[in-house]
């Protein structure tokens, strides 16, 4: 989904500023028309950037006020520009010309009902519902101090208490139930822009972003998922079977779902938090990268520099001053921002910024690289045009910090001192790929099933009643996950995850999961690695960097299919690429795996 300001990870819209200067009865020809809608975003993006900056970094009543009047008025100018825009539909235009106007027309994330009032109500209450994420706490009844999100993921993390688990998984839910209405009022506006914009729903509309027919689109995720599935269905069996082995066969059955507070993320949606009760070879290849951050007591500064290095290693320029002057790196203490890791490019990608509230592991070592690749995107594609500043489709935009993750090997680790020794032994390949695995592979079936709870929610195949319960039999059929204690109409647990309150759309990660060992292959064969794929660092490689930094470039300004085609040679996304660079867990897994009865 495309978004005319130019961050990644918050969905406002919110631009404000001049109205269109153009005369009521116009003469301007498509092409004049699209250079004047890029010169309003210029302008529109400088205000808009700056309001979005201070509302997700300052959390309070009066940034709510600017922020909502700052998407009121983009979603003023988005309506009345698409409008004027359909005097062109029928006619001959370039396809440069054309693309631009498709994609004006996709120019948010929520599109507002033409009525005023109604346009003013739905910015209020998707602002309310970000604010609300942002600044949600965990108050126990039993008198201790209330919790922050960051304090109960570590519980999440570390804890291997099944009951203080319980706890702090529980506890964050407790934000999420008041925004229940407001989510139901938000899904009813929204539809209504995405209908006057001739689109049957927000779902279809939100699937009308990837150069082909919303229901292609949908059969081409469906297709994906099956391709990598066989191997989701390998590791859930093993990850149980290690759970119940701790937890017993009481708290964690062999033959049902996995309890979802048990997997070391509070959304079970990546499990390599733990890792410690899954490493298949005992001190093998120790890969503690937290360890060494905590022993030297690398600050977020350091941890973002050490990112940066692996980009300036391929040829990329060294991020501004100014990233490092106005970056949130940390979380402040004295009042409530949204932690939630983004990337922004304001200024047309001129004022690079990370906002973040970084922690010392290894895990947020890996968000740094994944919100930095965000960064060098913005920053490569800043010389196209304001329409065509974005990914090639969103999925292209959260992948490339990861694909640079995935040359995060043992040896780059090592030569730059975040472990000690490497060892190149088959058990320390298996070592290494577990824990990739926990991390890459377990995410995959949660990052299909967000988009689907929410198409089905727009689509109003899953009504208001059926809120919860319709996210817990996706949770269960796609990832084999349960709720620990019973859940009800009570609750809105979808809320408790940021992109549903911040209207981000999920299906972008999934594609990236697939999308970044295409793009790894790609780059690494640029950079002449011979040998298999999970052994392959472009670290260092100036090749590898020109041929990213190509592909770049070029932002939105083609078809992704045509974008895809010149870094892989193929004009499809696949997962036989994942499937291929998980070769040797998924022999080892189907060994552990041979005497076990899989599946729930
Ligand atoms: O939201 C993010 C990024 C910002 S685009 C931190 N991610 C997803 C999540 O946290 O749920 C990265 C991977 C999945
Ligand atoms: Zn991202």
């Amino acid at each position: 989904m495309k978004n005319f300001i130019a961050l990644m990870c918050l969905a406002i819209a919110a631009c404000s500023g001049p109205q269109s200067s153009a005369p009521e009865a116009t003469v301007e020809s498509a092409d004049e028309f699209v250079s004047r809608v890029n010169s309003e975003l210029k302008d529109m993006g400088i205000e808009s950037g700056a309001i979005g900056w201070v509302r997700a970094t300052y959390i309070n009543h009066d940034t709510a006020i600017l922020a909502a009047r700052s998407q009121e008025k983009y979603a003023a100018w988005h309506s009345k520009t698409v409008a004027e825009s359909l005097r062109y539909d029928g006619q001959e235009l370039s396809p440069a010309t054309r693309r631009a106007l498709d994609l004006l027309k996709l120019g948010t994330s929520q599109p507002a009902p033409n009525d005023a009032a109604k346009r003013k109500e739905l910015a209020e209450v998707t602002t309310e519902l970000s604010g609300m994420y942002g600044a949600g706490k965990y108050c126990p009844d039993d008198g201790r101090e209330c919790l922050v999100l960051g304090d109960l993921e570590n519980t999440i993390a570390k804890s291997r208490d099944y009951d203080e688990n319980l706890d702090a998984w529980t506890g964050w839910r407790t934000i999420s139930p008041d925004m229940r209405d407001k989510y139901q009022r938000f899904t009813e506006l929204a539809n209504e822009g995405a209908t006057e914009l001739g689109y049957g729903d927000l779902g279809e509309m939100w699937r009308a972003g990837y150069d082909m027919s919303p229901a292609e689109f949908e059969t081409e995720t469906a297709r994906l998922w099956n391709q990598v599935k066989p191997l989701y269905d390998e590791l859930h069996c093993h990850v149980r079977a290690q759970l119940s082995d701790h937890y017993g066969a009481d708290k964690v059955p062999t033959n049902g779902p996995i309890p979802a507070h048990l997997v070391g993320n509070m959304w079970s949606q990546t499990w390599d938090n733990i890792y410690d009760l899954l490493e298949p070879y005992p001190g093998v290849a120790d890969l503690d990268v937290t360890s060494t951050l905590v022993k030297k007591n690398y600050s977020p500064q350091e941890m973002v520099r050490s990112a940066e290095s692996f980009y300036v290693s391929m040829g990329f320029e060294r991020l501004p001053d100014t990233f490092w002057e106005r970056s949130q790196f940390s979380k402040p203490q004295d009042r409530d921002v949204q932690c939630h890791a983004s990337a922004w490019g304001l200024d047309g990608g001129n004022d690079l910024r990370i906002k973040m509230c970084i922690k010392q592991t290894y895990e947020e070592l890996g968000v740094i690289y994944h919100e930095l690749g965000h960064n060098f995107y913005q920053r490569a594609y800043k010389d196209q045009t304001p329409v065509f500043q974005g990914g090639a489709q969103s999925g292209f935009h959260e992948a490339i910090g990861d694909t640079v993750v995935l040359a995060m090997t043992p040896s780059y680790l090592e030569e730059v001192g975040l472990i000690d020794g490497v060892e190149l032994s088959d058990e320390a390949v298996i070592n290494d790929q577990m824990q990739r695995a926990l991390a890459g592979v377990a995410f995959l079936p949660f990052a299909k099933l967000v988009d689907e709870w929410r198409w089905g929610v727009f689509s109003g195949d899953i009504s208001p009643e059926n809120y919860n319960s319709a996210w817990w039999e996706l949770r269960e059929k796609y990832q084999g996950i349960a709720a620990p204690v019973e859940r009800s109409e009570d609750n809105f647990d979808p809320g408790a995850k940021y992109h549903i309150p911040g209207n981000v759309s999920y299906t972008r990660y999934f594609l990236a999961r697939i999308l970044q060992f295409q793009f790894l292959q790609a780059l690494c064969d640029t950079a002449g690695h011979e040998g298999p794929l999970h052994e392959c660092s472009f670290y260092g490689s100036k090749e590898a960097g020109k041929k990213f930094n190509a592909m770049l470039e070029t932002g939105a300004s083609e078809p992704w299919q045509d974008t895809l085609e010149k870094l892989t040679g193929t004009r499809e996304m696949d997962g036989g690429a994942i499937v291929n660079y998980f070769r040797p867990l998924m022999g080892w897994l189907k060994e552990q795996n041979s005497n076990r009865q899989c599946g729930w």
